[in-house]
């Protein structure tokens, strides 16, 4: 049996939710560990080192927005940053900030369960070396896009060439001069087929539903770029936490229709020439993913620019999406131009579907055997829910968080679940549907004023101890006959909160059901009438067959879900059973 670690918190996942959650829990003075099935940090950009891979939002807005000396000395090098770069960010950050002494590497969390009698969590991890961890606090961050997704093709296991998922990209892997089918076109098929495009033998994309995308406008920074960014950060800043998507774009009001055809044309190229997805979707009219004639003047306009830009009619005709442009708005870096390349094809698998896959290739229902060297699936994850179904995680009275989640995920304010006391969620179901590093952000700021009232509240209920056990004073200094558990920090408060859990009346923090499902109907009601339903993708997972559509994000943006959170801080949490 491994020794049980006692701490104060456990943070899971060290991606960027991950390092930021170990930074503020560690800064008010708790014991805090973070695990990762991963050798080192990065999360997301740890795992997804395919060839293109890239953020696709401006960069100076992809980083943390609370070291403001960071955001002005710390360089990028393009508009858009690539994941090598991202990845030495955040490993930067987890320097600078001296985070990497409380993280442990390849350890996975198998299991976790609530003990009522401690009133802790206890953690089983398995890796290089077993470990049980018994924690006040669970802060998962396992990563909203993290399980990966291998579609169900028959055969697929016969396949003799080499077999990948985007985002278990191996690092020796050679594709030059080879023939490379590849099976996904969103956000990851788009940028690994534009990167591999110009050095394989041959390229096919193997197309179930065509995708609208828009330039994303990548070029280097220039210095004069970089002055005017640092000049105007807090401005940029006070603008992205007031916006509804948080991307760092004009967020339109004026409707698509009001504006006279000539105009609209020039309103869609004005976006169009300065890119970014969002840009396009959210800042030249304000009604395109609510009004179907607005939507369909977006689609009209890309299709256009299809046309215009792919010299193969046959290609430009599988190219063009027909349904409505209601999903993850994508952005590139020349997409549509590598279909003029000779070596470079796509298949209209509506039109002819993969029959199976054969260990020389891909046979579609033609009877046509395309014939592969390598087989590359960006087929994106099993989104949100994916990576919570594999752990045991067992809250009060043994529920499961799949019994929990038997009817789709759901967490209240995208943070906690009714049931599982003193469990946090980073990127968990229901956050807002807006840029993810200022979402991550917003909602790790929630979870740790949750658990700052916590401790407060432990402080204040000492003073009033009646046997005297505790000196009772309000920065903690505790009576010394602490367990031992808090060894990484002389903080008082430590110790005083580990005194009062020796006691067994812990301070604890629980939704209540009544909050949870009250979240839930406020997300459902926000959906009503936003033309993404009409689309199936892995925002409401419908990328995975067979699942019941689910409404996984608060659609009704980033300033309005701030404004919610104040509300629960100011009012002293009324969504929680203290
Ligand atoms: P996505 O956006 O979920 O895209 C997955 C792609 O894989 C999409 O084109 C799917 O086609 C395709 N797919 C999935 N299963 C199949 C089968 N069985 N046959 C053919 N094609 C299939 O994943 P990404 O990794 O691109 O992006 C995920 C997010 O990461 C993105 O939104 C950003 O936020 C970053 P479909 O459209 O379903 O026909």
């Amino acid at each position: 049996m491994p020794d049980t670690i006692n701490i104060d918190a456990l943070v899971v996942g060290a991606g960027v939710g991950g390092i930021y959650s170990t930074y503020r829990l560690s800064r008010m003075g708790l014991s805090v560990k973070c695990v990762d099935v991963a050798s080192d940090v990065g999360g997301t950009w740890y795992w997804n080192r395919y060839p293109g891979a890239m953020s696709d939002t401006e960069s100076y807005l992809y980083r943390y927005s609370w070291d403001k000396e960071d955001l002005q000395t710390y360089p990028w090098s393009h508009h858009y940053v690539y994941q090598p770069e991202i990845l030495k960010y955040l490993q930067h950050v987890v320097e600078k900030h001296d985070l990497r002494k409380y993280m442990k590497f390849e350890t996975e969390m198998t299991s976790a369960t609530w003990n009522e009698d401690t009133q802790r969590w206890i953690v089983t991890c398995s890796g290089s070396e077993e470990w049980n961890i018994s924690a006040r606090y669970l802060v998962n961050s396992l990563g909203l896009l993290s399980k990966v997704h291998y579609p169900d093709i028959r055969g697929l296991s016969s396949f003799a060439g080499d077999l990948i998922h985007t985002a278990r990209w191996p690092e020796d892997l050679n594709l030059e001069g080879r023939k490379v089918g590849i099976i996904g076109n969103g956000s990851t098929g788009i940028q690994v087929m534009t990167a591999l495009a110009p050095i394989v033998e041959s390229l096919v994309s193997f197309q179930r539903h065509p995708q609208y995308s828009v330039p994303s406008g990548q070029r280097p920074v220039t210095k004069e770029y970089r002055d005017k960014v640092n000049a105007t950060y807090e401005q940029i800043w006070d603008d992205v936490w007031s916006s509804t998507v948080g991307f760092g774009v004009v967020e339109s009001k004026r409707n698509t229709m009001d504006v006279s055809p000539e105009e609209r044309q020039k309103a869609f190229q004005e976006v169009w020439e300065q890119g970014n997805g969002f840009r396009f979707m959210f800042s030249a009219f304000g009604d395109i993913t609510t009004s179907k004639a607005a939507n369909e003047e977006a689609c009209k306009f890309i299709r256009g620019k299809i046309d215009e830009v792919v010299k193969y009619p046959r290609k430009a005709a599988i190219l063009k999406p027909k349904d409505l442009y209601a999903r993850r708005p994508l952005c590139d870096t020349g997409y549509y131009e590598i279909f003029n390349r000779e070596n470079v094809d796509v298949i209209d698998l509506k039109e002819s579907p993969i029959d199976q896959i054969v260990p020389e290739g891909i046979r579609t229902a033609d009877g046509t055997i395309h014939h592969l060297d390598a087989l590359i699936f960006a087929t994106g994850f099993d989104a949100i829910e994916g990576n919570y179904m594999r752990v045991k995680i067992s809250g009060r009275n043994g529920k499961t968080i799949q019994e929990h989640w038997k009817n789709g995920p759901k967490a209240f304010g995208s943070i906690a679940c009714a049931g599982f006391p003193n469990m946090f969620i980073v990127a968990g179901p229901q956050g807002p549907f807006a840029n993810f590093p200022p979402v991550i952000e917003s909602e790790i700021n929630f979870i740790m004023s949750c658990i700052e009232y916590a401790e407060e509240n432990i402080a204040a209920a000492q003073v009033e101890e009646p046997n005297g056990a505790l000196n009772g004073t309000s920065n903690g200094a505790a009576n010394g006959t602490s367990s031992g558990t808090s060894n990484t920090t002389a903080n008082g408060a430590l110790k005083t909160n580990e005194s009062y859990v020796r006691k067994g009346r812990p301070m604890i923090m629980e939704v209540s059901d009544e909050a949870e499902t009250a979240w839930i109907d406020l997300c459902n009601r926000l959906i009503e009438g936003s033309l993404f339903t009409t689309t199936a993708s892995w925002i409401f997972g419908q990328n995975i067959p067979g699942r019941k559509p689910s409404t996984n994000f608060y659609f009704g943006g980033l300033k309005s879900y701030l404004d919610w959170v104040k509300f629960q801080i100011s009012n002293g949490f009324p969504g929680f059973l203290i």
